[in-house]
């Protein structure tokens, strides 16, 4: 179902329309209420009226990851602290975390946006959505609570962690989608395994997964063990969170952009230059709509590229193919870029072992090396143990085949790679240290 019928599938131009008008409010907006912004474009030689058409945004400055951390926590706020009725923050592993504000009209959007997905991956009022996204300052678990609330379904909010106890929620209350990010999801149905039944007996009909980079093989490895379609939301917290861009379940080939809230833009993340639609780079995003924390031309360090083919779902809006990974998890191994999701589809193909993997990257006499660890399954007999040093070669040499990269594949034994309750951790890189 269409949540929102005449902006998910305006005509080009009248969407276009109502971008360049939210882009120039959005930019008088900033620059009198920003002073980040004001700084930026006077040193561009720009005021907000020089933005004439959509194209002029590539006049505009990027702000990045780094200008937020400067203007910690509250400086990029465009709004008096009584007007903002939510904070979020992101993780930040390194550095300080980047805080995000909403008023209480970015609630009511971001609820509608969230209505607008869930209802793309498959959901109706009718259904009753197990939230496994972590609710607290991740965007996840109240981006999803609110636009399951609005759109009319039921929800169980019951956050990530504690996963036995939410096996038997998931046993009694009979939910039929499945919120959460891929990892968890393995794990919820690995520990209901554990506990005598499989997932796919309950009634799930749709997975909505996201918050980290997932391969197309392990979609189809979720959509067997939970019997369900699985699509893919994306989102982030400098941009809204989750309901940025979301999958129709009816194509399930790449995610649908909120257009009418988020202009994309694919840039070289080298030479900054604009690539044209088809051509893979790194995701800028301006919001067009925020209050409280707008933000223009962010640099997601996401790598993805734009679709503007019509969709059969009936959406005009322009799809973004999955991420494939981050700018900063890229792993350069002797000189080759390697994204963990590549290794992913890799491993996924082999029968004898799990979805569970962890890539160890170190550096020996000068030289990077790669050790790919990866699960055996629980269902291979004695006899088969042997086989392994096999499989092991066969991973190795598909690796080298498909990514140009040298890997050490080592078998492990099952559960010995640490489970996650919400993004998994798929790199150590102990070249940093
Ligand atoms: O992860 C928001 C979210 C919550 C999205 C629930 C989807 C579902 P952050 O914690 O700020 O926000 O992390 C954002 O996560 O820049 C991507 O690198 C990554 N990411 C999010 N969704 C996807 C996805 C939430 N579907 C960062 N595929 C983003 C790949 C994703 N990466």
């Amino acid at each position: 179902m269409i949540y929102d019928i005449d902006f998910e599938t305006m005509p080009r131009e009248a969407l276009e329309a109502i971008q360049l008008r939210r882009l120039q409010s959005t930019l008088e907006n900033v620059y009198a209420k920003v002073p980040f912004y004001q700084k930026k474009f006077k040193e561009a030689g720009l005021v907000p009226g020089d933005i004439r058409s959509l194209k002029d945004l590539s006049l505009l400055p990027f702000t990045t990851k780094q200008d937020l951390r400067d203007n910690y926590p509250y400086g990029m706020f465009a709004v008096p602290m009584e007007s903002v009725v939510r904070i979020h923050a992101s993780s930040g592993t390194t550095g300080s975390p980047t805080v995000v504000g909403y008023t209480r009209r970015d609630i009511d959007t971001w609820s509608n946006l969230m209505a607008r997905a869930l209802s793309a991956g498959g959901a109706t009022r009718g259904d009753i959505i197990h939230n496994a996204y972590g609710y607290g300052l991740f965007t996840g678990g109240l981006g999803v609570h609110y636009g399951a609330e609005k759109l009319g379904a039921s929800v169980i909010p019951v956050s990530g962690g504690n996963t036995k106890r939410q096996i038997v929620i998931m046993k009694d209350f009979g939910p039929t989608i499945l919120t959460a990010t891929p990892s968890y999801t393995l794990h919820l149905a690995e520990v209901a395994k554990e506990m005598g039944f499989s997932l796919a007996d309950l009634n799930f009909k749709f997975g909505i997964f996201g918050a980290e980079p997932w391969s197309e093989n392990m979609r189809k490895e979720l959509e067997e063990t939970l019997g369900i379609d699985a699509v893919d939301i994306y989102g982030l917290s400098e941009v809204m969170g989750p309901g940025v861009a979301i999958e129709c379940h009816e194509a399930k080939n790449g995610l649908h952009i909120f257009e009418d809230h988020f202009i994309p833009e694919i840039i070289d993340p080298i030479t900054e230059e604009i690539l044209p639609y088809g051509e893979t780079g790194e995701l800028v995003f301006t919001s067009i709509t925020k209050e409280a924390f707008p933000i223009i031309r962010y640099r997601t360090r996401d790598i993805t590229s734009l679709h503007p083919e019509p969709c059969i779902c009936g959406r005009t809006h322009i799809r973004m193919k999955r991420v494939s990974g981050r700018t900063d998890d890229m792993l350069i191994i002797r000189g080759v870029n390697v994204f963990p999701s590549q290794i992913e589809s890799v491993l996924m193909k082999s029968s004898d072992t799990t979805p569970h993997y962890q890539l160890v990257v170190d550096r020996e006499n000068n030289l990077d090396t790669l050790t790919v660890k990866v699960e055996v399954s629980e269902t291979l007999f004695a006899d088969e143990i042997r086989m392994l040093q096999n499989t092991e070669k066969k991973i190795s040499k598909d690796i080298k085949e498909y990514l140009g990269v040298s890997a050490k594949v080592m078998l492990v034994e099952p559960k010995s790679i640490a489970r996650s309750e919400g993004k998994a951790v798929r790199v150590i890189d102990n070249r940093k240290r």
